[in-house]
């Protein structure tokens, strides 16, 4: 158990904010160019629609109207774009942030947010460095890598029946640590990892590293990094005549996985770091279609973690009767809140509690549930 620094710029940082703020601003950043712009936009909107919720229900705090203000900023997944969009929430004095969508703008990020003693809360960055650097401002509301990694390297072998296992990974941050995780978990009797390679996040032509990997005779080909590398990645190896199966982490994992791909079908296993038990299903499907009616597309991932994020952080303010940050701080971390996405505590890290994966394949191009695991 590890124990959290005590933030030394917060008190003066929001020294005389004290009493009910009328206006009151989540930053949300995240890729909204870029090849994740999708996901980045999913996310966004996901915070969108809780602070338009929010609103409307007329949610207050310590019984005073208050008007909920979303402000976006776009890092682009880029590490510098992502620090200067943080220190931009920092100079608005945004009351709290949910985002980062990468975990490689979303660790340099926490630093600007833990010195500023501003809340962040995660709804897509799975890298577990995140949560795991001694801020005690910095809390995520999914599963993280290592319980990714080491439940897909157990499905892989065990449900799969995978012994020649490949790995590629696009040495971000989040797909060297997914598939870090995933390669450790594979280590068994009978079964091997018959070839290691990597790629970047802009890639386009993998023919180098999927010849040397044909060569190899792989049954399970495993992908750490997003749908964007990740589709292309698949329409090559069928277009070589590889056989494996393909599996990957959240990041290809998406409803445009299968327009990436050319067509992503069962061959395909992925996972979402956050598990929807059949009880939970019906909020789930009534938040895609209010999202599809607001914004004209469907939930690619992680929008509904992003609006139980907000939602997370406004049930920690109305607890904390203030929505400055030194009050509500405290009252988030000990927040219990049943989300859209399941019941939502966190540990001493920062990380929800009793995180849970779902697992995917695809199925007539839509992805399409395999199960719950806790
Ligand atoms: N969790 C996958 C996408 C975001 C990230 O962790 O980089």
């Amino acid at each position: 158990m590890q124990s959290k620094l005590i933030p030394l710029a917060l008190a003066l940082a929001f020294a005389g904010s004290a009493g009910a703020q009328q206006v009151v601003k989540i930053g949300h950043v995240a890729a909204i160019s870029g090849p994740s712009a999708h996901l980045g936009k999913d996310d966004e909107n996901g915070a969108r629609l809780a602070i338009e919720d929010l609103n409307a229900k007329g949610f207050k705090i310590d019984g005073k109207a208050v008007k909920w203000v979303l402000v976006p900023e776009d890092d682009a997944s880029d590490p510098k774009q992502g620090t200067a969009a943080a220190q931009k929430l920092v100079d608005a004095r945004v009351n709290g942030v949910v985002g980062h969508q990468s975990s490689g703008t979303t660790i340099p990020a926490s630093k600007i947010y833990y010195d500023a003693g501003i809340p962040q809360i995660s709804g897509a960055a799975t890298n577990p460095v995140y949560t795991h650097q001694g801020f005690n401002t910095a809390f995520r509301v999914v599963a993280n890598d290592s319980k990714l990694g080491s439940t897909l390297g157990k499905y892989a072998v065990t449900k799969l029946g995978a012994k020649r296992i490949a790995v590629i990974d696009d040495r971000t941050a989040y797909g060297q640590g997914v598939a870090s995780e995933f390669a450790k978990a594979v280590k068994g009797p009978g079964v091997s990892i018959v070839d290691k390679q990597f790629t970047n996040d802009k890639a386009t032509d993998f023919n180098a590293i999927l010849t040397s990997i044909k060569a190899k005779n792989p049954d399970l080909i495993f992908f750490g990094g997003m749908d964007s590398v990740g589709g292309p990645l698949l329409r090559q190896m069928k277009a070589l005549g590889i056989k494996a199966k393909f599996m990957g982490g959240d990041g290809i994992c998406t409803e445009a996985m299968p327009k990436l791909a050319g067509n992503a079908d069962d061959i395909v296993t992925c996972a979402e770091a956050g598990g929807v038990l059949a009880g939970q299903q019906k909020n789930m499907d009534e938040f895609a279609a209010r999202f599809k009616k607001r914004f004209g597309v469907e939930v690619q991932i992680y929008a509904p973690y992003y609006y139980d994020a907000v939602m997370t952080m406004a049930t920690a303010m109305a607890n904390a009767r203030s929505a400055d940050p030194i009050k509500y701080l405290p009252y988030l971390a000990k927040v219990k809140y049943q989300g859209i996405t399941g019941p939502i505590a966190f540990d001493n890290y920062g990380d929800i509690k009793d995180g849970a994966l779902t697992l995917f394949t695809y199925k007539n191009g839509k992805k399409t549930l395999l199960e719950v695991v806790k």
